[in-house]
């Protein structure tokens, strides 16, 4: 992955690790991660309970961002005085006056978070011209979070607002983030005739197979079998393939990755945030209070550990997004299934048939003054 390659070379003399032991919940994903055994977990508490991680061996540690990145609390960060940073990547795209932030211990929402950041950062977007749009639930929260301009809208309405604003203004870069109930239930329709439409959008959805927000009921993503509050003897509707049904209904670009996956997830939201149409990126991630619980899956952790065995690359010879379904505890298909040029998105469509019906008498869009 290039953007380890180039991280790799940073110059430890130049770099030092900083944890915000007051940040940490203790799901140790850091420590896990981290490639080169750098970090430990301690055995001290901080105020609130957690155990933070220590730097055993900084002489270990070559600085690849990896623990910043997978991080849900922000908490820490590779610093530097001569190159200028001293915060974690997402502290200045987040309200920190909000913070701590809802999200349990172990839930993968803030490492998606993470993704966001570093992609905003290298597709070079001017946050000014950035619009961030979620609907309802513990996904829902994170416009609530960002520090650009955001909107925390009712639940499954994120697309449906999110067209409405790149519509009105199309120099913005809107960015929904979503959760599986709020984007695929209440909110299906919307997602589908968005995707139908090739909606100038980038749709994350943040699917953790639950309802989180209200309690765990069954999700449309719910694998069969799986126990959630409202199938207590296992879940029996056929689940929706996402990456599936945004193909299907014509997005211009789809993925899907894990919060294990974080590198992928990161260039891939890049990549989305480069299209002009509908680009869909599906962030399968852990809630362990509720889905992982319930289905005695372990902790936060636990289900990354999970996804780094269950994971399968797609290959374009061997795969559609047909075979991206997911049953309880099985494979999980991963990779960028569509990237395609050939559609007109929603705003040129409209353009376009405005122009050719109406000639010399249709001013533009959107309309001047
Ligand atoms: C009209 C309406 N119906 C139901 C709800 C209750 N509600 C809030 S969030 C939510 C589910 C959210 O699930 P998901 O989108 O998967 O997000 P998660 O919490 O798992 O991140 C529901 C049903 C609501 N707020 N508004
Ligand atoms: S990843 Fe963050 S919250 Fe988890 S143990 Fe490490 S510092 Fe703490
Ligand atoms: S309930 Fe689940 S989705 Fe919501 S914050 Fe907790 S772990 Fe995350």
């Amino acid at each position: 992955m290039a953007e380890e390659k180039k991280s790799k070379k940073k110059d430890p003399k130049e770099w030092r690790l900083e944890i915000d032991a007051e940040r940490c919940k203790g799901c140790a994903f850091c420590v896990e991660f981290c490639p080169k055994d750098t970090l430990e977990m301690s055995d001290e508490f901080n105020s609130k309970g957690y155990h933070p991680p220590v730097i055993a061996r900084p002489e270990t540690c070559t600085y690849c961002d990896m623990c910043e990145m997978v991080c849900p609390e922000f908490a820490i960060w590779a610093a530097s005085d001569t190159h200028k940073k001293s915060t974690h990547i997402s502290d200045d795209f987040l309200r920190m006056d909000r913070m701590p932030h809802i999200w349990c211990p172990g839930c993968g929402i803030g490492t998606v978070v993470n993704c966001l950041t570093k992609a905003l950062v290298d597709a070079g977007i001017d946050r000014d011209k950035t619009q961030i749009v979620s609907g309802i639930g513990c996904s829902g929260r994170v416009a609530g979070y960002v520090d650009v301009d955001s909107y925390h809208t009712t639940h499954g309405r994120a697309v449906a607002f999110a067209t409405g604003l790149a519509l009105a203004d199309p120099e913005q870069k809107v960015i929904v983030v979503s959760g599986d109930g709020d984007l695929t239930a209440i909110g299906g329709n919307h997602f589908f005739h968005a995707a139908r439409r090739n909606a100038n959008m980038t749709v994350i959805c943040i699917n953790n197979f639950i309802y989180g927000m209200t309690g765990g009921q069954v999700a449309p993503t719910t694998p069969e079998t799986a126990i959630a509050v409202t199938t207590p003897y296992g879940a029996y509707d056929a689940p929706f393939n996402l990456p599936f049904i945004a193909e299907s209904c014509g997005a211009e670009y789809v993925s899907r990755w894990t919060t294990y996956h974080v590198r992928h997830l990161q260039n891939s939201i890049k990549a989305a945030l480069g299209k002009k149409g509908f680009s869909f990126v599906e962030a399968i991630s852990p809630c362990p209070t509720l889905y992982g619980r319930r289905n005695k899956l372990g902790d936060g952790l636990d289900s990354m550990k999970f996804y780094k065995e269950a994971a399968v690359r797609y290959k374009k010879k061997e795969h559609t997004t047909a075979d991206a379904d997911i049953s309880f505890q099985d494979k999980i298909l991963i990779g960028n299934f569509v990237d395609r040029d050939d559609r007109l998105s929603l705003l040129d469509a409209m353009d376009e048939q405005h122009k050719a019906k109406l000639g010399d008498k249709y001013a533009g869009w959107p309309i001047p003054g």
